[in-house]
């Protein structure tokens, strides 16, 4: 079995940024790897984040939220990242069930514990082997966020960043509590800092899990 890895934090926290920089790293190092995203990674994710991000789906409640991405991450892990995983692929991820954790939990005050069976459910039980949590107070990450916006011009915040300060602290604050609660698993990095040095610490923890192995 592949590793399996998960990238989470804030919006504009630079996950995505990280994740391709992540890739070349393996490339460098020979490492089958796939790079995917949630929601997103299949067809059917594709759709179904339209629908989530899509400013005109303000109507949606919070109960239909948490079954939209479920559904979502149901296919991508049927389809693609299981696949991946048992072919020996290390599967790098933007986003995963701890999102939902965070989101649908403590920003939309769904129950814990019923979050937690339905990811078990959605995962079938896959567990990243390592997550890494990229944290920067929500002004600066949502100034970058924007800042990505202006320079494509026509886009327009989506429906999560649309969210008052508050919905984001309490996003930031569930993922340092979660990074807590298991900390065999998480890895924290401070994002506020330059690509570059953040690169090299994801970097370090990538040579750790594979040092793990052998
Ligand atoms: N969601 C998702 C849920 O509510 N529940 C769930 O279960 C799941 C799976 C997905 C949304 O869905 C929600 C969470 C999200 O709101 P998305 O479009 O996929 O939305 O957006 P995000 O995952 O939030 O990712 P973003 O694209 O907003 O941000 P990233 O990927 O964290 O950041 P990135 O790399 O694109 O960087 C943002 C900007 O900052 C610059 C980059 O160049 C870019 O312009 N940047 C830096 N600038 C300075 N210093 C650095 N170190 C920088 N790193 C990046």
């Amino acid at each position: 079995m592949g590793q399996f890895i998960t990238f989470e934090g804030i919006e504009g926290s630079g996950k995505t940024t990280q994740i391709r920089m992540a890739g070349k790293y393996l490339k460098r190092h020979h490492i089958p790897f796939l790079i995917t995203s949630e929601p997103g990674g299949t067809p059917l994710g594709r759709k179904i984040r339209k629908i989530l991000l899509n400013r005109d789906s303000y109507g949606i409640c919070a109960e239909a939220e948490v079954l939209l991405f479920s559904a979502a991450r149901v296919q991508h892990v049927r389809d693609v990242i299981s696949p991946a995983l048992s072919e020996g692929k290390t599967v790098l991820c933007d986003r995963f069930s701890d999102s939902t954790l965070v989101y649908q939990g403590l920003g939309r005050g769904l129950d814990h514990d019923f979050i937690k069976g339905l990811n078990d459910f959605t995962s079938a039980g896959l567990k990243p082997d390592l997550t890494i949590v990229f944290d920067l107070p929500i002004e600066i990450g949502l100034r970058r966020a924007m800042e990505r916006m202006r320079l494509a011009v026509s886009a327009a915040p989506d429906r999560f960043e649309g969210e008052d300060l508050e919905f984001h602290r309490k996003i930031r604050e569930g993922y340092l509590l979660l990074a807590k609660q298991e900390p065999e698993r998480f890895r924290i990095i401070d994002s506020a800092k330059d690509v570059i040095s953040i690169n090299r610490e994801v970097c370090s923890y990538l040579k750790g899990i594979y040092a793990r192995k052998t």
